[in-house]
Parts: C-alpha cells; sequence; structure tokens
C-alpha cells in the first residue's frame, strides 16, 4: 500500500497568531452543567452566545492574521441557574473544503488570488464575527459576506440568507444596530459590488426578516467599514485610511493597508431623508474608529461616541510605507456636530483616562442618550499589561463609564487574566437605563482556561455574581449577544 505523508505541515506555526494563549482550540464540546461558583441571576433564562475565529488547519502560507481564522461559535445555556456549554464551526464551503482535504486551501484574508486551484472561486467566507440575534434568528456574521443563519439550539449552520430574497448585495455587516424605537435592524454593506468598491449600501430591515430600506452612496475611497453609528435620526460613518487596492490584492498581498495620504472623515446622513442629505466633514487628525459606543442628539447637535485610535491597526493590517509602524490603542471619545452650522467642523471631548475597546451600551436605548457605558479596558493602576495576542493588547479590566458623574469603575479579574467584551442584559424590562447584567468570557493564561463571569453593570468592583467555569480555553472571540429562552422558544 502506498501511504502518503501529509502534503502541508500539521503543525500551527509558532507566530503571534497561533502560539500560547492564542493556539487554535477547534473543540467542538457538549459539556453539560459546567461548574458554576455563586448564583447565576435567576432572571437569566437563556442563552449567551458568542463567535471568534478558530483556524482549523495551519494556513498553506505558514502565516495568517487572527481576523482570518474560521467562526467558531459558544453557547452557555443558562436554565435555573445551570449553564450548559456548546462550541461548533461555523459549517462554511471554506471550512467543509479544508476538512475534506484534510489541509488548509484558502489563503489570505479577504484575497482569493492567494487560494489554491483547488477552490480557486468558490465561498471563501469564515462567519467568524459577530452572532446577532434578530427576527427570531441566529445569525453569524462576517461583513465581507452575507449572514450565516445558524441553528440556536444545535448551532447547526443553516447557511447564507438573502433574507428572502430581498438582499441584493453580496456583503453585511458584522455590526448591525436594531432601532429599539421600531425593533427594525439599521445595518450597511461595503465591498458589495466588487471585492474593491467604493459604494456604500444602506439597509433596514424588519424583524420579519425582510429588507425593506436600500440606498447607497459612494465614499472617497475603499477602505475597511467595520462599524457605525445610528441616533434617532441620523446614521453616520467614520472613514479611515485603511485601505483596500485591488492592484496589491491581485498581487497576492494584503487586502487593508494603512495610507496616510488620505484623510480620516466623517459622513453623517439624515435617516428620514436619506443620502440625498449626506454630508461629509474632514477630520483635523488622522485616526481610526476601532467600534462605536452610541449616538445621541441634543437640539442641532448630533453626538458620536466611539473608541479612536491616532494609527492603523498594525496587528493585522501593513502600514503602506512605514515597515515598523508603532500602533496605538483606543480611547474612547465624543465626536460633536452642530448640524446647524454649516462648517466642517466638530468638537472632539475625552471621555475615558485609559485604553478601551469592545465597547456596549443598553440596547433599549440606544440611539437616544446612554449615561452608562461598558467596554473591556487596559488600566495599569489595576494590573500590569498582558503580553501581547494576535490582537494588539489584551485587555486587563472590565470598566464601566458613568457618563453624569465622570465615574469610571472596574472589574480586575486577578493576574494574567484578560476580559473580553462585554454583553449587556436587563435585569428586567422596566429597570433603569444601564441596570443589568454584564456577562464576559475570561481568559485565564496561568490556568490555559476560561471563565465566563456574570457582573452586576451597576457595581463591576464587587466582582462576579456568577463564575461559570469552562474546563478548557475558549479562544479569544470578538462579539456576542443574550437571548432569552421566551425568544427562543424553549417550551418547544
Ligand atoms: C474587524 C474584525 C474582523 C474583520 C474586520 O474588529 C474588522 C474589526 C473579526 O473580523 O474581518
Ligand atoms: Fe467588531
Amino acid at each position: 500500500m502506498d501511504i502518503q505523508p501529509p502534503a502541508t505541515s500539521l503543525v500551527f506555526p509558532d507566530s503571534i497568531t497561533f502560539n500560547k494563549f492564542f493556539k487554535p482550540v477547534r473543540i467542538e464540546a457538549d459539556v453539560f452543567d459546567l461548574e458554576v461558583e455563586g448564583q447565576i441571576p435567576t432572571v437569566l433564562q437563556g442563552a449567551f452566545y458568542r463567535l471568534g475565529a478558530d483556524t482549523q488547519y495551519p494556513p498553506y502560507l505558514g502565516h495568517d492574521i487572527y481576523l482570518n481564522g474560521d467562526g467558531m461559535m459558544t453557547m452557555v445555556r443558562m436554565e435555573n441557574g445551570h449553564a450548559d456549554l456548546r462550541t461548533r464551526f461555523i459549517q462554511t464551503e471554506r471550512f467543509k473544503a479544508e476538512r475534506a482535504a484534510r489541509r488548509s486551501l484558502y489563503g489570505r484574508y479577504r484575497n482569493p488570488y492567494t487560494d489554491t486551484p483547488e477552490v480557486r472561486g468558490k465561498d471563501r467566507g469564515t462567519a467568524n464575527t459577530t452572532a446577532f440575534w434578530f427576527g427570531g434568528k441566529l445569525y453569524a456574521l462576517k461583513e465581507d459576506n452575507r449572514p450565516t443563519e445558524m441553528n440556536p439550539h444545535t448551532l447547526e449552520t443553516i447557511g447564507y440568507t438573502d433574507f428572502g430574497g430581498t438582499l441584493k448585495g453580496r456583503t453585511f455587516t458584522a455590526h448591525p444596530k436594531i432601532d429599539p424605537r421600531t425593533g427594525n435592524m439599521i445595518a450597511f454593506a461595503y465591498n458589495s459590488d466588487a471585492l474593491v468598491s467604493n459604494f456604500i449600501y444602506l439597509y433596514e430591515v424588519a424583524p420579519s426578516g425582510v429588507v425593506i430600506r436600500e440606498e447607497r452612496f459612494e465614499a472617497p475611497y475603499s477602505s475597511m467599514i467595520h462599524d457605525f453609528l445610528v441616533s434617532e435620526n441620523y446614521i453616520a460613518f467614520t472613514l479611515y485610511p485603511m485601505l483596500a487596492d485591488q492592484k496589491r490584492v491581485e498581487a497576492g498581498g494584503p487586502f487593508f493597508s494603512w495610507d496616510p495620504s488620505h484623510q480620516t472623515m466623517v459622513a453623517i446622513i439624515p435617516r428620514g431623508q436619506g443620502v440625498a442629505g449626506l454630508r461629509w466633514y474632514h477630520s483635523p487628525k488622522l485616526c481610526m474608529e476601532t467600534h462605536t459606543m452610541n449616538a445621541w442628539e441634543e437640539g442641532s447637535v448630533l453626538h458620536l461616541e466611539h473608541f479612536i485610535s491616532n494609527s492603523g491597526w498594525y496587528s493585522q493590517f501593513p502600514h503602506v510605507s512605514d515597515p515598523n509602524p508603532k500602533e496605538e490603542p483606543p480611547f474612547g471619545q465624543r465626536w460633536s456636530f452642530d448640524l446647524s452650522n454649516p462648517a466642517d467642523e466638530y468638537i472632539v471631548t475625552p471621555m475615558v483616562p485609559h485604553p478601551g475597546e469592545m465597547p456596549v451600551v443598553d440596547g433599549r436605548f440606544s440611539g437616544s442618550y446612554c449615561q452608562h457605558i461598558f467596554f473591556g479596558a487596559i488600566n495599569t493602576q489595576l494590573g500590569p499589561m498582558l503580553d501581547w495576542g494576535p490582537m494588539g493588547p489584551p485587555f486587563n479590566c472590565l470598566a464601566h463609564l458613568d457618563q453624569k458623574t465622570g465615574a469610571i469603575s472596574h472589574y480586575y479579574p486577578g493576574a494574567n487574566a484578560s476580559t473580553e467584551e462585554p454583553v449587556f442584559v436587563a435585569k428586567s424590562d422596566t429597570a433603569p437605563e444601564g441596570d443589568g447584567w454584564l456577562i464576559s468570557v475570561i481568559g485565564r493564561r496561568d490556568e490555559n482556561r476560561s471563565d465566563v463571569v456574570i457582573l452586576d453593570s451597576m457595581d463591576l468592583a464587587a466582582g462576579p455574581v456568577a463564575t461559570i467555569r469552562v474546563p478548557f480555553r475558549l479562544r479569544y472571540a470578538f462579539h456576542g449577544c443574550w437571548v432569552t429562552a421566551a425568544e427562543l422558544d424553549w417550551g418547544l
């Protein structure tokens, strides 16, 4: 018998994307009744979902960035104080093709020109960014493809949706917003017409799962647009020069690179009038928006609250000319635009004295003023910086900003432990704004293991009311959501 050794290495490279605490985990688990320290609040009947990247095979090109991993969904189902865990890969075309071949076949992030001949022209979506619940359905979102529908109970992959034929575009953001006034989803898409395109699409989707509004406008350049802002009457985008370049992509290069020859800009669109009322502003400073907190209106002033870095995101994408650029951490800022003023100007107010990211507000109030903002943070007064991972410097705490008092409080999970994006669940339908439970995954590096913690949003310093111990490591993930038992229809 002719025995063939594997054609490519089955060992993950000893590089920052794949080593130490960020080594791919690849475990599709079912663990019934995790250990629970403390008490899961009785209102938390439902499931916490989170989505991340957990590369199935060592990249055949030898190197890869974290953002290009295969989608892996985590579900922690909570019922009467018990917690059950399920993790599943998203069964994308890419995942299935590589599993059948038992090796990596796809090349660089968003670059089909780097794929092996076996998969040329095949779908290359990874569905790895946001677990999102809308209209009674669970989606795995990735901004360079359509939403992937998932079975919320089994985590089986159902496949791409085009919202019953009403979504014409090929792509869809990983950061749609739910308008709490209408229940509709406000979303956008970019690089939809072509791999690299200047057009940005706006969508509104009804809870019935039908696109009810579509418009598009043209940006001055094609770049990464990861997140956006929605207030009661406005939609806003921060455009920053994380440029996509078709020629470079065709030559097998990185999809994005930071090009300081372009300016950071802001597009403000009145929701009623639509793109006909679009106004562009120019940022006096070159910077990038990492994620948005909230947008709200005060008379003629529109406030945009978001995390801003004064550099590109060099841990993922290079600088066009500087071979050794310095990545700056993001800080929270409020940008205030007086829309009655015709001038191209706005006021920048710092919100947080230390770096932060992955913010959340109480979704019942998003688009209106939110007093309370929650996020992952780096506060070296609480403990030392953790070793850098493939996404830059990891958080060492969770933070709560009270905008009314200016106070910032923290949850510090202990030494050599990192936090992830907090997910907010209101304590009840009538609870005051911001009064809820925060759910976050803690990476315990010394134990090579993860915890899911539940904190009182109004008292982070008190520490978790419940710690759900996961007996293995959940690979650092991106965005999650909470879905109630009623929405999940457990009765059936
Ligand atoms: C981001 C994340 C992505 C991506 C593009 O956080 C931007 C920003 C997890 O994937 O593909
Ligand atoms: Fe994101």
